[in-house]
C-alpha cells in the first residue's frame, strides 16, 4: 500500500507521517463502524447517538426544572437582591443569596410555604404563610425535634448593607416530589429583621419580615 522511501527528504518524511496519521484515524473509524454493526439495532443507535453528542458537545442535558431564582424586594417594594438555586443529580440543592441595602447584622432567612410575597400585606409578606414544613417538624437547625424543610443558616449583612449566603440543603427539591418547592401553591424566600436562634419554634424569634420574593423556575 505504501511505497517505501529510502533516505527520505524532510518534505517526504512530513508527507509520510501525515499519511500515517490519516491511515490510523481511518483504521480506528472503520474498526468502530465494524464493531457497531455487530450490535443489535437499538444498541448501535445509542452508540451512534452518544458519538454524535460527544462530537456536538451536548452531553450535559440539565433538567430545566432543576434551577430556580428569586427576586427579593423590601417592604417598600424596592429591589434588594436575588437568590439562585441549582439542584444536582443527587438531589442536593445549592442556594446562593446576594442582598444589598438591608440593615447590618444577622437575619433569619427561610423558604415559606406559599408562593406569594406581598410587601403591602399586613403584616408585610404575611401572604407567604409559615415556614415550608411538609414533614411537620419543629423549627431550627439546632432543634432536636427539627428541622423545617425551609430552615436555613442566618444571612449576615455587613455595615454597607451587603450580604451573601451560600449553602446546600437536601430538605427541599426543585424537581417533583414530596419536598419540592414547586408544590401546588409554590414557595417564597423570606428574610427577617432579627437573627434566627435556630431553636425556638416556629421561627427562631427572627422577628418581622423585611424582604422576600417568590421562588420561580428559571
Ligand atoms: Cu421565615
Amino acid at each position: 500500500m505504501f511505497r517505501p522511501v529510502i533516505n527520505p527528504s524532510p518534505a517526504q518524511k512530513r508527507s509520510q507521517s501525515l499519511g500515517d496519521i490519516f491511515l490510523s484515524a481511518n483504521y480506528t473509524f472503520s474498526r468502530a463502524i465494524r464493531w457497531i454493526s455487530f450490535l443489535p439495532g437499538g444498541a448501535s443507535f445509542l452508540v451512534l447517538l452518544s458519538m454524535a453528542s460527544s462530537i456536538t458537545g451536548c452531553r450535559d442535558h440539565q433538567d430545566p426544572s432543576a434551577t430556580a431564582t428569586v427576586s427579593l424586594i423590601s417592604t417598600s417594594g424596592s429591589n434588594v437582591g436575588s437568590a439562585e438555586m441549582t439542584e444536582d443529580k443527587d438531589g442536593m440543592v445549592t442556594l446562593k443569596v446576594n442582598v444589598t441595602s438591608l440593615p447590618a447584622g444577622s437575619h433569619g432567612i427561610h423558604f415559606h410555604e406559599i408562593g406569594a410575597a406581598d410587601p403591602q400585606a399586613a403584616p408585610a409578606f404575611a401572604t407567604s404563610g409559615e415556614h415550608y414544613n411538609p414533614a411537620s417538624r419543629k423549627h431550627g437547625l439546632e432543634n432536636p425535634e427539627g428541622t423545617h424543610a425551609g430552615d436555613l443558616p442566618n444571612l449576615v449583612v455587613d455595615a454597607q448593607g451587603r450580604g451573601s449566603l451560600v449553602t446546600t440543603t437536601d430538605r427541599i427539591t426543585l424537581t417533583d416530589g414530596p419536598k419540592t418547592l414547586f408544590d401546588a401553591n409554590g414557595s417564597s424566600l423570606i428574610i427577617h429583621a432579627s437573627i434566627d436562634d435556630q431553636k425556638t419554634d416556629p421561627s427562631g424569634n427572627s422577628g418581622p419580615r423585611i424582604a422576600g420574593g417568590v421562588v420561580e423556575r428559571k
